[in-house]
C-alpha cells in the first residue's frame, strides 16, 4: 500500500469531520455568547477546528498502536479521528447527544476513548503535557510496551507546566513523544512577540538535554518521517523526544472568529500549502488521483452517516444532569 494514501486517508477524515462539525456549529453562539438567528443549530457553542492541521495528526498516529496513549488541545478532533476513535460516537458529541463519548455532556474539548488509547482532549492549555508524562511513566512502572504522545500548540511551551513535564520525562528516560504543532498563533495573538528565543520548542527541549526534530508540518511524507524514527528510538528505550512541527490553523481561533486579525496574504499562501492540496498534488503526479478521489468520497460518506446518525440520536435525559457528577471537598466545606 502506498504510505502517502494511507495518510491522504486519514486527514481527508479529518478534514471532512471538521468541516461537517462547522456546518453544524453555523449559527450557533457568536464569540460575544450572542445565539444568532437563523440556521439550524446542532453543535452549540463554538468549535476549535484543526483544519490546516491535518498532516500531523496524521503523519504523527500512522506510527501509534491502540496500546499507546495520546493526549490533546482545545483543537482535538484531528488527533482523535487519527488515533482511531469513532467519527459517529464523536459527532453526537459535539450534538450533545446520549450516545456521545461523554454522554452528550462533555462536547468538543472532551472528547476522550481510552479503548484506543485516546485519554483526551483538553480545554486547559498545556494540560496535556504533564497527563501525558504521568501516562508515560505509569507505563516504565508496569513494564509495559507502549509509548505516549502529547500534542500541544506553540502557545503552551511559554506555560510552566510545559518545562515541568520535560524536565520530569528527562529525568525518568520516559517513553514518551512531545509534538508541538506550531501555527505561529495562540488563539487569536502572534506567538512570536511572546515568545523568547528561536525556534523556542526546539531548544528549550534541547536545552533539557532532549533531542528535538523540526519538520515541515504541511508535509505528510516528512512528519511521518520524522515521526516514525523518534517513535522507533522511544520504543528502544531512549527517552523522551519532541517534534517541532510547523504548519498553519486555515480557520480561526474558533468557528465563529472571522480570524481578521490575519493578513490575506498569509492566508491566500497558506491555503495553496494546505497539506491535503500538497498530498492531492503528488497523488495526482504519481498516476493516483483516482484512489485520491475514492478515499475523498469514501470519507464524505462516512462522515454524512456520522452527521445522520447524530442528528436522529436521542438527547441525554434531563436527569443524566446528576449522574457522572463528582462532589469534591463538600467536607470540608459544611
Ligand atoms: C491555562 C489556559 N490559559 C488560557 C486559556 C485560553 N486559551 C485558549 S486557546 C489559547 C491559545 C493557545 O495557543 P496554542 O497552544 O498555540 O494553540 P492554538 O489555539 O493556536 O492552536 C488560550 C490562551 C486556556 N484555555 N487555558
Amino acid at each position: 500500500m502506498n504510505e502517502l494514501l494511507d495518510l491522504y486517508r486519514t486527514m481527508v477524515r479529518i478534514r471532512a469531520f471538521e468541516d461537517a462539525a462547522e456546518a453544524a456549529s453555523q449559527g450557533g453562539v457568536s464569540w460575544g455568547g450572542a445565539a444568532t438567528e437563523g440556521a439550524e443549530v446542532r453543535v452549540k457553542g463554538p468549535l476549535h477546528l484543526s483544519t490546516g492541521q491535518e498532516a500531523v495528526a496524521a503523519g504523527v498516529c500512522a506510527h501509534l498502536h491502540a496500546r499507546d496513549l495520546l493526549t490533546s488541545t482545545h483543537r482535538g478532533h484531528g488527533h482523535t479521528l487519527a488515533k482511531g476513535a469513532d467519527p459517529a460516537r464523536m459527532m453526537c458529541e459535539l450534538f450533545g447527544r446520549a450516545s456521545g463519548y461523554n454522554g452528550g455532556k462533555g462536547g468538543s474539548m472532551h472528547i476522550a476513548d481510552f479503548s484506543v488509547g485516546m485519554l483526551g482532549a483538553n480545554g486547559v492549555v498545556t494540560a496535556g503535557l504533564p497527563i501525558a508524562v504521568g501516562a508515560a511513566h505509569g507505563l516504565k512502572i508496569r513494564g509495559e510496551d507502549a509509548i505516549a504522545v502529547s500534542f500541544f500548540g506553540d502557545g503552551a511551551i511559554n506555560r510552566g507546566p510545559f518545562l515541568e513535564a520535560l524536565n520530569w520525562a528527562q529525568i525518568y528516560r520516559l517513553p514518551v513523544l512531545f509534538v508541538c504543532e506550531d501555527n505561529r498563533i495562540s488563539a487569536t495573538t502572534q506567538s512570536a512577540p511572546m515568545t523568547a528565543g528561536e525556534q523556542a520548542a526546539s531548544a528549550r527541549a534541547q536545552a533539557l538535554g532532549i533531542p528535538a526534530v523540526q519538520v515541515d508540518g504541511n508535509a505528510a511524507l516528512a512528519v511521518s518521517e520524522a515521526a516514525r524514527k523518534l517513535i522507533e528510538e522511544i520504543r528502544a528505550g531512549s527517552g523522551p523526544r519532541l517534534l517541532h512541527a510547523l504548519t498553519y490553523r486555515l480557520k480561526g481561533h474558533v468557528s465563529v472568529d472571522p480570524a481578521s486579525y490575519r493578513d490575506p496574504a498569509e492566508v491566500a499562501q497558506a491555503l495553496k500549502n494546505d497539506p491535503i492540496v500538497l498530498a492531492r498534488e503528488r497523488l495526482q503526479a504519481q498516476g493516483l488521483g483516482e484512489q485520491a478521489a475514492q478515499i475523498e468520497r469514501e470519507a464524505d460518506e462516512e462522515i454524512a452517516a456520522a452527521v445522520a446518525t447524530a442528528s436522529a440520536a436521542p438527547l441525554p435525559p434531563p436527569e443524566a444532569a446528576y449522574s457522572d457528577v463528582v462532589s469534591i471537598g463538600e467536607g470540608a466545606w459544611t
